[in-house]
């Protein structure tokens, strides 16, 4: 991030709140590079963290107000009584910044209020956490601002209390925990039971490798109701299994365990179990030095999206298919799905031959033009200024 981002938004504090913030923050946008909708069922992830952020300066306030504005959200500043702060009482935006808040009170620390002002790069919808980085960027300001001295992974479980049970979206725990436990450079082995992460080397551009976000454009909202019966499938497999998760199934029990199982639960099983063990397979391979390998993992990765989970759409389906006709090493969507991102892993002197057969594709079957990024590894959420 740079001094620029920082000084953009110690601008826009000035202007809007007046006088100089007590500091200048950052958390980043994510991908996830393989290990999906394994988190709810306490299983594995290999997100990174993208340059792409929130920038937020911010300033304590001794009168218990929280006065938030955003760069994205027009020119009305939102004003909260942080006393009054309650699920289901914010919305909008507005309601994950509060919800981090309230979170950190629920958790009887003793923070106030603030003035905030922040600036997104994160694209909203994309699949690519900008929820997450929000409320991420607030979690790290008012550990510093409030000297609370938390911990990496309770700044992630109260980011994920905010989003579960303040803007009422059930996600998992891998968002908030690529945004605050990412650092540049690697990727992120996460245990979701354990919140352990080990930082796995992820350095394409040695091995003449790039990595692309083909950003569909189709929208996502992931507290639409079909995430939510996601989860509760999985948990009600698990239940009938006599498992605590599905985490707690593996490869050798998988098909007794299927042929006990209800038919409809049988995909959603199988796709948590093998995408548990894509990402053993994906972390052994790098440590191997063999990035090239993930490929073929993140293709048979996203068939189980489309196939057992039903979380893909023809958008993300195309964007995959075009980018490996193309020569892609392996494509996959690339969050909770529905839309949003998807990911293709390419031979660097390929990269715009397959974003411009992507784009071709799209434009044949009559979709917008999808937005292309690079994903660098980058770091995680931090004071910045
Ligand atoms: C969304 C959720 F927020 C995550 O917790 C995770 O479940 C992901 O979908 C799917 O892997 O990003």
């Amino acid at each position: 991030m740079t001094a620029d981002a920082a000084g953009a938004v110690r601008d826009g504090f000035r202007r809007v709140h007046g006088g100089s913030p007590e500091g200048v923050w950052a958390a980043p946008g994510r991908v996830n590079l393989i290990g999906e909708h394994t988190d709810y069922n306490d299983g594995f992830a290999l997100p990174m963290a993208l340059p792409q952020a929130v920038v937020l300066a911010a300033r304590r306030r001794g009168d218990g107000l929280l006065r938030l504005h955003s760069a994205q959200g027009g020119a009305a500043t939102a004003e909260l009584r942080v006393a009054d702060l309650a699920p289901g009482a914010t919305a909008g935006w507005a309601r994950y910044p509060a919800g981090v808040v309230w979170a950190l009170r629920e958790r009887g620390l003793a923070v106030g209020g603030a003035d905030v002002y922040l600036d997104s790069t994160v694209p909203a919808g994309a699949g690519l956490s900008s929820s997450a980085a929000l409320e991420c960027a607030v979690a790290v300001a008012y550990d510093g601002l409030y000297g609370l001295g938390l911990a990496r992974p309770e700044l992630a479980r109260a980011a994920q209390h905010a989003e579960n049970a303040y803007a009422g979206v059930p996600c998992g725990v891998m968002d908030q925990m690529a945004s605050v436990c990412c650092t540049g450079g690697h990727a992120l082995h996460l245990d979701s039971r354990s919140l352990e992460v080990r930082q796995v080397p992820f350095g394409l551009g040695g091995h003449g490798l790039r990595l692309l976000v083909l950003d569909t454009r189709v929208r996502h909202d992931l507290a639409d109701g079909a995430y939510a019966a996601l989860r509760a499938g999985c948990e009600r497999a698990a239940g009938l299994l006599g498992l605590p998760a599905l985490r707690d199934l593996d490869g050798a029990g998988l098909p007794s365990a299927l042929a006990a199982l209800p038919g409809e639960l049988v995909p959603l099983v199988r796709h948590v179990v093998t995408e548990n063990a894509r990402v053993d397979r994906a972390v052994a391979e790098l440590a191997a030095g063999r990035p090239e390998a993930l490929g073929p993992l993140l293709t048979e990765g996203h068939a189980s999206l489309r196939d057992d989970y039903g979380v893909s759409c023809a958008e993300t389906d195309l964007a995959v298919a075009a980018a490996v006709a193309a020569g892609a090493l392996g494509a996959r969507m690339t969050g909770g799905g529905f839309g949003g991102s998807v990911i293709a892993l390419v031979r660097a002197g390929e990269a715009a031959a397959v974003a411009g057969a992507v784009a071709e594709a799209f434009a044949a079957a009559g979709h917008a033009a999808p937005a292309v990024l690079e994903a660098v590894p980058s770091p995680g959420a931090r004071r910045i200024g």
